[in-house]
């Protein structure tokens, strides 16, 4: 759990070794739930990104927030995570949250790599008091500083049980759901202003060979941002293209023929009935 941009969805992938949730550098880019599995060979822990906690306007957005709180109802520990230009203030609309759901929580200071040890420690020091943790840890989940430590302390909060998923599974997202994802990260990296908030990407068609085909439609709310998406002679959609289906290459293995449109579903991010047809139920 953590405000937008934090670094939620870098920190799953690091510890997964795989990646299986999108990042970027704007905010609100991780719209759903994405569990990975972390498995050594006495424990499996099993992590659930979230989308960031913010204050939701729009239906799309009221999605998000309300995904993160039912993530939240479902686990056993609230892992909280903050980033160093983060206040008080702000990480206090995480913890009323974790504090209302009687989750236990521990306190995650990713991007330590922007400071020193002297800072590091009166970062975590300051931000602790938004709230009530078990424990704190300073990570960069670029670098991996911090992270073994922070796995020993959760294993040791964690209730013993049998292991919930197999061994070699690192997450129960389908492949379709995570091509998707792919294309979205390119609109929302190389889309500026409001286009990547108005996006969203169906796979249309999905047949696994050699090679893959794979139909995936964009959706915007307006026929201006169409054009934008398309871009002057079809270039923006061409670079949009071209460098997901490097990341769909690598992911499944295969050759991979992607085709893309841009289609217009006016006004989708605001009408729970859109959101529900573009997958977000
Ligand atoms: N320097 C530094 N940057 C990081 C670190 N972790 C993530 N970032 C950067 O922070 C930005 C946001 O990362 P995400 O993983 O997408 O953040 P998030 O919390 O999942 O964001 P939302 O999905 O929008 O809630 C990206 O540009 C990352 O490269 C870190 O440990 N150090
Ligand atoms: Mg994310």
């Amino acid at each position: 759990m953590g405000r937008p941009n934090v670094g939620k969805s870098t920190f799953l992938n690091t510890v997964i070794g795989s990646k299986i949730s999108i990042t970027t550098s704007k905010p609100q880019t991780t719209r759903d739930r994405i569990l990975g599995i972390f498995d050594t060979s006495d424990a499996q822990i099993i992590f659930l990104d979230t989308p960031g906690i913010h204050q939701a306007g729009k239906a799309l957005n009221k999605y998000m927030v309300e995904k993160a709180l039912s993530t939240l109802s479902d686990a056993d520990i609230a892992m909280v995570m903050t980033a160093p230009d983060e206040t008080v203030e702000l990480l206090s609309e995480v913890t009323a949250y974790v504090r209302t759901s009687g989750k236990e929580a521990v306190l995650v200071l990713n991007k330590a790599d922007l400071l020193s040890q002297e800072d590091r420690e009166k970062r975590l020091g300051a931000l602790a008091g938004a709230g009530d943790f078990r424990s704190r840890y300073a990570v960069s989940s670029l670098t991996g500083e911090g992270i073994g430590e922070l796995m020993n302390g959760l294993k040791n909060l964690l209730p013993e049980g049998p292991r919930f998923f197999p061994e070699d599974m690192i997450t129960d997202a389908p492949l379709r759901f995570l091509c998707q994802e792919l294309i979205r990260e390119k609109v929302f990296t190389l889309t500026q202003k409001e286009i990547p908030y108005a996006a969203a990407v169906e796979v249309e068609e999905f047949r696994e060979g050699e090679p893959t085909y794979i139909r995936a439609a964009v959706h915007v709310e307006r026929p201006s941002q169409k054009g934008i998406v398309i871009g002057a002679g079809g270039k923006m959609l061409k670079e949009i293209g071209k460098q997901a289906r490097m990341d769909i290459q690598r992911l499944l293995g295969t050759r991979v023929f992607l085709e893309l449109f841009v289609k217009v579903t006016k006004d989708w991010t605001r009408k729970p009935s859109r959101l529900k047809d573009l997958g977000y139920k």
